[in-house]
């Protein structure tokens, strides 16, 4: 099995440890910081990063915005608003699509406006800790929406945490189409 098919990776490990040009956070509607990946960030960022997402007004779910990587050591950080999973189950795949299309859009516009050749991004899995989002079907929004709006200028990686994120993904990419529980 391949981990990586086109522009499009699949790593297991800390996303906040990796020398990419951008990572993405999975952030809330405030932007202000919380608990999962959203507190390391902010933790190994430092208070800087804090200040100048209190300048930001929030985002909507659905959406993203981005900020410098301070401490850390990305150079850029894309806040993604991801939803909740229960209680908005049928907006849900709709608001998580959009999240990763953003993420992509600004991206590409960072390298444009940069005149880079090309930018690399980490995900995480946007959704599946504290809000909830099923793995598998996360996974599988997550890499078809990638593979629609990504360019040959960026490359994506998937960086898992876990080794069940990890096989789900790489799995995905392969084209195998397993669920959680076939794993
Ligand atoms: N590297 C890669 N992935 C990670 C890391 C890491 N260092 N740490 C956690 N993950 P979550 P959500 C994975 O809960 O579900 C916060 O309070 C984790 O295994 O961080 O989008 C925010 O402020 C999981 O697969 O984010 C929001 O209120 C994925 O990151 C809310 O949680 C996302 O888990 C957002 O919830």
């Amino acid at each position: 099995m391949k981990n990586k098919i086109d522009n499009i990776e699949v790593l297991q490990g800390d996303l906040t440890e990796m020398k990419l040009d951008i990572i993405v956070n999975a952030a809330n509607h405030t932007l202000l910081g919380g608990g999962g990946i959203d507190g390391i960030i902010h933790y190994k960022a430092g208070p800087q990063l804090l200040e100048e997402c209190k300048k930001l007004n929030g985002c909507e779910i659905g959406s993203a915005k981005m900020t410098d990587g301070y401490n850390l050591p990305c150079k850029k950080i894309i806040h993604a608003c991801g939803p909740m999973y229960y209680g908005h189950k049928e907006e849900a795949p709709i608001k998580l699509k959009e999240c990763y299309k953003k993420c992509i859009e600004l991206a590409d516009n960072y390298r444009i406006e940069n005149n880079l050749k090309s930018v690399s991004i980490g995900f995480p899995c946007i959704s599946t800790g504290i809000y909830g989002y099923p793995k598998d079907e996360a996974c599988k929004i997550a890499i078809d929406t990638i593979k629609e709006c990504i360019n040959e200028n960026i490359e994506v990686k998937f960086v898992c945490y876990g080794e069940l994120d990890y096989k789900l993904y790489m799995n995905y990419l392969n084209g195998i189409n397993k669920g959680v529980f076939e794993l």
